[in-house]
């Protein structure tokens, strides 16, 4: 259980960090229609203990609130976007050419198509403006990547991802070892 892993990484058990002031990762949406396959991404950022703020922007339906979205990033502090959209999902395309950022995009199912669409048009963003894709609706991936993206300048986070990941490595063991038996 992914969950129990991750409660078990972050040494304070975990803390709410919904509205911080001075977020490090945003998560941020074409539509609340998304907010359903993001909710176990944010469980992830709240468990490692990330400051995160989240919101809503479309790219076709407030495209002016997305751009300022994207250019005030760095300056408020932020080293990850998370941008989740569906369909022809161009906002995580769209957000990473307003900003320097790194921008991690959620392919969401949101069509007829099975999230082929989203999928095939978050990670085919043409040269020159890179955004990492996950899996469709993988928003879990996406919050553990930007904790990695931490990791990378905050020792705790690396911290907290050794953690993780020894979780699952032993509790993998203990279930091959349960069936060995
Ligand atoms: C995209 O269109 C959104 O990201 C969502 O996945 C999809 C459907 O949006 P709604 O019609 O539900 O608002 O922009």
């Amino acid at each position: 259980d992914v969950t129990q892993t991750i409660t078990k990484a972050a040494p304070s058990g975990g803390k709410s960090s919904r509205d911080a002031k001075s977020p490090l990762v945003v998560v941020t949406m074409g539509s609340d229609s998304d907010l359903s396959v993001l909710s176990a991404g944010l469980d992830v950022l709240e468990r490692f203990g990330v400051p995160y703020d989240c919101t809503i922007t479309s790219a076709h339906r407030t495209p002016a609130r997305m751009a300022e979205l994207g250019r005030a990033a760095a300056a408020r502090g932020v080293r990850v976007l998370i941008a989740a959209a569906g369909g022809a999902a161009h906002l995580p395309g769209m957000l990473a050419s307003e900003t320097t950022v790194p921008v991690i995009g959620v392919p969401v199912k949101a069509t007829h198509l099975d999230g082929n669409d989203s999928l095939l048009s978050i990670v085919q963003m043409p040269r020159g403006i890179p955004v990492a894709t996950v899996g469709i609706n993988n928003s879990t991936n996406a919050a553990l990547l930007a904790v990695r993206i931490l990791g990378s300048h905050y020792p705790e986070y690396r911290d907290r991802m050794a953690a993780y990941m020894e979780g699952m490595r032993t509790e993998v063991e203990a279930k091959a070892a349960r069936l060995e038996d």
